[in-house]
């Protein structure tokens, strides 16, 4: 095969290229593209490539484009300023594993079977009966790769990437902290190939450079035809490890070298599509799985983590593991030339089951009608071609674990909750008073204003009840 041939021209590609880098100026196109097979995948008609690149806990405020103040993301930032950037995207969980379910099967983590997070001895994982956004689009000969952190399973065959839809993968079954001294397991945290662990021990500082020659290895072998790069980043996730070359680089601290690693990372798969020659017919999503892990356990407070070695919610309150909005809320970027008009901010409700859907009607790809999608497709919205369902039809559910805890409907939000902000639980048996914010002015969930609106809250409560009636089984109490 031609590719073999080309692995060792690639390595070395990636090397100079690295070392070009981070010398401070950019790679030449001919560098990359010496060996490469050159594709038109521009022409009308032609399938557009898919990348989702996902992070790790990385908050609403950690990047430039969103308003940090120090941390310097420019290859993110130049993605957002090219296409569509979400300022209400709501990832499906406040934690790893439910969110991911969600991301991959257009579904609340609830309906997959997923709500909570696994751990290494755990035995669940993501059922062969759900259908991820790779398996849907290899009905359309789509070549697809996972790499990175997988998190919906490993105990079985059946649960791993490669018998969920992707030809190969790469990268951590679950969270890099799943190990000890934060986590008494004794399996140890290895990297994973197609069936299984490869190698021992994992250096946490080579993860994000490796993940990224595999990810622009795949992109390379794979231009001639449509393929869809599944990247989930293990950081900013503690322990945080950035590149050796970016330590001690960012004015934020250890925490803005990790972010700024990835934003290197963003920039290498970008140019590889601008010398591939396939940048206009490739969807690039860049998002995070939850917001940062503010409220850390004292298990966690060891062997280097610091309290500060997490990101920013910006102005929303909560974190990771709330359903207040900093817990869910996330950046989010589309990026597509060929049919998404750039420089476009949207302050409407979306989310990332609606990735599912709209990846799968940019492909042409059937959605799946046997079951509950509970995204719909943004492309006609995102294309300036039809406006979106009603704000007052789209709404988000906040799951925490297996509890449903609040709604959106367009502009406002229900919460009811046994959980505060910094996660303390408020007793059984005590009555949960409920929450109503205005987030289109209260963005920060500030001022409650439940009392002003008992209809709104009435209104909310009974679409939470719908909810939970369909799928966690809750009867009706009236
Ligand atoms: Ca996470």
């Amino acid at each position: 095969m031609k590719c073999a041939v080309n692995n060792s021209g690639y390595l070395l590609t990636v090397a100079i290229i690295t070392a070009v880098f981070w010398s401070g100026c950019a790679p030449s196109a001919d560098t990359l593209s010496a060996d490469a097979p050159s594709a038109d995948s521009t022409s009308q008609g032609a399938l557009p490539n898919i990348i989702i690149l996902l992070a790790d806990d990385l908050g609403y405020g950690d990047l430039g484009s969103y308003g940090h103040p120090t941390i310097r993301t420019p290859n993110i930032d130049r993605l957002a300023a090219a296409g569509a950037r979400f300022t209400s995207y709501y990832a499906g969980a406040p934690a790893c594993t439910p969110a991911r379910a969600a991301l991959l099967t257009g579904r609340y983590a609830v309906r997959v079977g997923l709500p909570g997070v696994l751990m290494p001895e755990s035995v669940e994982g993501l059922p062969q009966s759900e259908i991820t956004i790779a398996e849907a689009l290899k009905e359309s000969d789509y070549r697809t790769m996972a790499v990175g952190k997988w998190h919906l399973g490993h105990a079985q065959p059946s649960y791993l990437p490669t018998a969920n839809g992707f030809d190969d993968y790469l990268g951590l079954p679950y969270s890099n902290d799943m190990i000890r001294p934060w986590v008494q397991t004794d399996v140890p945290l290895r990297m994973h190939g197609n069936d299984g662990p490869i190698e021992g021990e994992v250096d946490q500082a080579t993860l994000t450079t490796r993940y990224t020659e595999r990810a622009l290895q795949f992109i390379r072998e794979s231009s001639a035809g449509a393929f869809f790069l599944y990247l989930a980043y293990s950081m900013p996730h503690l322990p945080i490890h950035p590149a050796p070359e970016r330590e001690g680089q960012s004015r934020a601290g250890r925490y803005g070298d990790v972010v700024e690693t990835l934003d290197w990372s963003v920039g290498l798969i970008l140019d590889a599509l601008e010398e591939q020659g396939i940048a206009e017919n490739t969807i690039v999503v860049f998002t995070s799985d939850n917001g940062p892990w503010l409220h850390l356990p004292n298990r966690m407070l060891q062997d280097g983590n610091m309290p500060w070695h997490a990101g920013s919610t910006g102005l929303l309150r909560g974190s990771k593991g709330t359903t207040y909005e900093g817990g869910v809320r996330v950046p989010a970027i589309i990026r597509w030339p060929g049919r998404i008009a750039p420089g476009q901010v949207f302050a409407d409700l979306a989310t990332a089951m609606d990735l599912l859907p709209t990846i799968l009607s940019a492909s042409g790809v059937a959605i799946p009608d046997d079951r509950t999608l509970d995204g719909e497709s943004l492309l006609p919205w995102l294309a300036g071609e039809a406006p979106l369902t009603p704000p007052s039809d789209r709404v988000f559910f906040y799951f925490r674990g297996g509890i449903l805890e609040g709604v959106r409907e367009g502009k406002w939000k229900c919460r009811l909750s046994r959980q505060t902000d910094s996660l303390e639980l408020i007793p059984e048996g005590t009555e949960m008073v409920p929450e109503l914010y205005d987030l289109e002015l209260d963005p920060s969930e500030r001022y409650n204003v439940a009392s002003q609106h008992p209809d709104v809250v009435a209104r909310l409560r009974a679409r939470m009840a719908e909810l939970e009636r369909e799928i966690l089984g809750v009867p009706d109490a009236g």
